[in-house]
């Protein structure tokens, strides 16, 4: 099929599913075309089929704002005139899915009909989303999408709770292409060029936006190294990577965090890592946890939203309430204290990434642009 899909070129969860999806469909021969302000961060061109438009923005001095979603709609009814899309496949409703909805009107003028499907992947439906300055439009477009998907049964049931919603949301999760990491494996893991064969590795992979809960890692950390020898690698960048940094300091171990900045090389950074710490405020699913879980990795995190679908109390880690730094701390110590506990829970967790597989993710997407072309009227 020939699928546009629309999404955040960034490290965010939504742009890296949505990138990661795309490649996967290109791989088993689908026609695949990015549309966005930027190229997807981890977009390869070298090792797959890929199309990329570009949404520019005309600046002017009359606007405060840049008008983005006129460009990105205008720029959606072109690709999919030009190419002959069957599909546009959105990514995070705001305001993919509202401009695709203009697109769709407009592209009805000229009579050609387009299908929209939009996946909520979290914060455009929990912290942004429900604000009352943007609620009536995501409202409006979620149920003027053509199929609405949630990354997780809590997602599905949070936007229920906060919208009127007429249409049934489906839930596809997120998922993880394993064989990646199985390759990552068996590579040589040069954890020495980091740590010391006595010391633990822990990590933390985020946006650093206050959702994310920086400080509680760092606090996390702090209690665990007491016990443990232990290095914590802070992977991202955002507007609180100051505050951990200062509190990293006032609590005096700079010498065993290290701040790594944006990476394109997860893979790699997860190869290392023992123990995954996500206290987030909330979560729709975790992207970040069930990436470290591929890496054979256990995880530490809060027990909000989608997270309990993907970290498993007492098998793959352990969770906790929001913000309770002595439990976590707790957990994260009772399972690095022992090679052999460290070893069950890091294969537990490998495991349970099995059902989050890409060979099981990519048909149920397939499926929905099947069902959609079907319908195409
Ligand atoms: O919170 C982020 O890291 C960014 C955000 C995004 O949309 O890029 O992530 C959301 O979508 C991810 C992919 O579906 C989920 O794994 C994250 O849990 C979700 N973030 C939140 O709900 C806070």
């Amino acid at each position: 099929m020939k699928i546009g899909i629309v999404c955040y070129p960034t490290f965010g969860g939504s742009g890296v599913v949505a990138t990661e999806l795309g490649m996967a469909l290109a791989d088993n021969g689908h026609e695949v075309h990015f549309i966005t302000y930027n190229q997807p961060v981890r977009l390869d061109f070298l090792s797959h089929k890929l199309h990329f438009h570009q949404v520019l923005i005309e600046e002017y001095p009359l606007f405060q704002y840049q008008p983005y979603e006129l460009a990105l709609s205008s720029k959606m009814v072109e690709v999919v005139e030009k190419h002959e899309l069957e599909v546009l496949h959105v990514h995070y409703a705001i305001p993919h899915a509202y401009a695709a909805f203009m697109a769709k009107q407009m592209l009805l003028e000229k009579g050609i009909s387009i299908k929209v499907v939009t996946t909520l992947h979290g914060t455009d439906i929990t912290l942004v989303g429900s604000h009352p300055t943007y609620k009536t439009a995501v409202e409006f477009s979620i149920n003027n999408s053509d199929v609405v998907t949630a990354v997780s049964n809590s997602l599905k049931q949070t936007t229920n709770h906060l919208f009127k919603i007429k249409k049934e949301i489906q839930v596809v999760y997120n998922f993880i292409d394993i064989e990646k990491y199985d390759k990552a494996e068996n590579q040589e893991c040069k954890r020495d060029a980091l740590a010391k064969p006595n010391e633990r590795i822990l990590t933390h992979i985020s946006n650093f936006r206050p959702v994310k809960r920086v400080e509680d890692v760092i606090k996390i950390f702090y209690e665990v190294q007491k016990e443990i020898p232990s290095k914590l690698l802070m992977i991202g960048e955002g507007p609180d990577r100051a505050k951990a940094e200062i509190l990293t300091k006032k609590l005096g171990i700079t010498d065993n965090v290290f701040y790594l900045g944006n990476s394109t090389e997860t893979v790699k950074i997860l190869c290392y890592t023992d123990l995954f710490l996500l206290p987030s405020q909330t979560e729709s699913f975790g992207l970040a946890a069930l990436e470290a879980m591929a890496a054979k990795t256990a995880v530490i995190s809060t027990d909000t939203g989608g997270l309990p679908e993907v970290n498993i109390q007492g098998k793959t880690g352990f969770l906790s309430d929001l913000g309770d730094i002595k439990d976590m701390a707790k957990n994260a110590i009772s399972i690095l204290k022992e090679d052999a506990i460290l070893d069950q829970f890091k294969r537990n967790a490998k495991e349970h990434t099995k059902k989050f597989s890409l060979q099981n993710i990519l048909p149920v997407y397939e499926e929905i642009y099947n069902s959609c072309y079907k319908t195409k009227v």
